[in-house]
């Protein structure tokens, strides 16, 4: 079996004083962060497209990348040469997960006959190197949006013979990551979504849509799979409109097609800030309705507004992120997928190892500080106090619902009403810098 990553030996922590790149500067695994491993805490996980996949095609140009094990014509040879580059990829880097779509791992062929034949061969190999690695998967999804049958949609198509093929594909999908033991099962909206509605029926689509997810939900338990459901919202890229839009968007469509009870959120940091949110806001929104399921972990540019997809690298929002994963009491069972890819230019195979530890590096320190944050309680202390009015009096009968208009009224017609007390933002923010920096 070729050696890809020539070279390169274990990545291993040196600690903060060393020059050494191709080390870890913060992410020590076995660390104890508030009894816990810093491995489990964060449950990182190697996204199998944009590492292994894609070779750094973008709208402009052509690969700028070449990947020595995606070289071979033969579909097989060139799966299983993919698959030996992955798991010696994620053994040098000590990451114990990775995500898949089922066209990661094979390239389509005539028919899906003829695919499914090929993603078995390879699902048995990729098998064997999970049990000599340890690595897992940490989810597993299908590829709905690449294929021109599915321009106009996959479950929310137009034509009932494209519905079928998804429904199909999503089949397969639940079978190869029941067979790998994954731990989650992803839908991403891919092109479920519209570019104009002059063209659109929206009720059926969505309908559909709801139904597409039934019928999961349905066949995994008749398969046994036993793995968390999760929704990744992304408010538009690349259809103008998804339907998944953000968090509370979805899991409107969820409750009113009663499907909340299955699913939970696979919240990206890059589709959070396209809706026009942070990425704190979202795993807040999901955390406290008990939908935070996993994250896939990367960052985008504010300046460019689209779909980048970098590796998170900025502390600031890695801390924040943090912050509600504690408060969340984990991730598990999903974990921090690096759903990113590196730059065009950084085209050679040494890029992946350096991308990977920078997002590593950069999310163990937002553990530590939001650990810290956490239990000096520096927030929640002062959270707590802002709200005391509603601890007593009038602002508990509000809280408990024993009140009504015409006692508030009551309450306040004679009451001069003085202002709530500062919000103190800055004065917060420079306490997060001082834990930061
Ligand atoms: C695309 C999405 C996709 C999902 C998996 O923007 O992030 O990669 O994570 O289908
Ligand atoms: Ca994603
Ligand atoms: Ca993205």
């Amino acid at each position: 079996m070729s050696e890809y990553f020539k070279g390169i030996k274990q990545i291993e922590y040196v600690g903060k004083g060393s020059k050494e790149q191709l080390a870890f500067h913060y992410y020590n695994p076995k660390e104890i962060i508030g009894g816990k491993s810093m491995e489990d805490h964060l449950r990182f996980s190697v996204a199998y497209w944009h590492t292994f996949t894609a070779e750094g095609r973008d709208m402009f140009g052509v690969e700028s990348a070449h990947r020595e094990w995606n070289k071979y014509t033969d579909p097989l040879d060139k799966a299983l040469a993919r698959a030996d580059a992955a798991f010696e990829f994620m053994s040098k880097l000590g990451v114990k997960y990775f995500c898949f779509h089922d066209r990661d791992l094979v390239d389509e062929q005539e028919t899906l006959r003829e695919t499914n034949k090929l993603l078995d061969k390879v699902v048995e190999h990729i098998k064997g190197k999970m049990k000599e690695s340890g690595i897992k998967l940490l989810w597993g999804t299908a590829n709905l949006f690449a294929h021109p049958r599915f321009m106009q949609g996959a479950a929310t198509t137009c034509d009932a013979d494209v519905y079928a093929y998804a429904s199909a594909q999503v089949k397969k999908a639940l079978e190869i990551t029941k067979e790998l033991n994954g731990e989650n099962y992803v839908f991403w909206g891919g092109r479920e979504g519209y570019e104009t509605l002059l063209n659109t029926n929206m009720e059926l689509e969505l309908n559909n849509l709801a139904k597409f997810m039934h019928m999961a939900v349905e066949y995994a338990k008749e398969i046994g799979f036993t793995g968390q459901f999760l929704i990744e919202p992304k408010p538009k890229e690349p259809t103008k409109h998804q339907y998944d839009f953000d968090v509370a968007n979805s899991y409107a469509f969820l409750q009113k097609y009663n499907l909340d009870k299955y699913f939970k959120f696979n919240i990206e940091a890059n589709h959070a800030t396209l809706a026009g949110h942070t990425f704190q806001h979202e795993l807040r929104y999901a955390r406290i309705n008990n939908l935070l399921g996993s994250i896939d972990a990367n960052m985008g540019d504010l300046l460019l507004g689209w779909d980048t997809d970098q590796f998170p690298t900025n502390v600031y929002e890695n801390v924040l992120a943090m912050y509600e994963i504690l408060k969340n009491g984990g991730i598990a069972p999903g974990g921090l997928n690096f759903d990113a890819h590196v730059r065009r230019p950084s085209y050679e195979d040494i890029d992946l190892f350096y991308a990977h530890i920078a997002g590593m590096d950069a999310f163990a320190l937002g553990l530590k500080i939001a650990h810290k944050i956490i239990e000096d309680k520096v927030l929640e202390d002062f959270i707590e106090k802002r709200y005391n009015s509603f601890k007593e009096g009038i602002g508990k009968k509000i809280v408990e619902g024993t009140t009504n208009l015409k006692e508030l009224e009551d309450y306040v017609i004679d009451k001069k009403v003085s202002l709530p007390k500062s919000g103190r933002q800055e004065y917060l923010e420079n306490i997060i810098n001082q834990y930061i920096f």
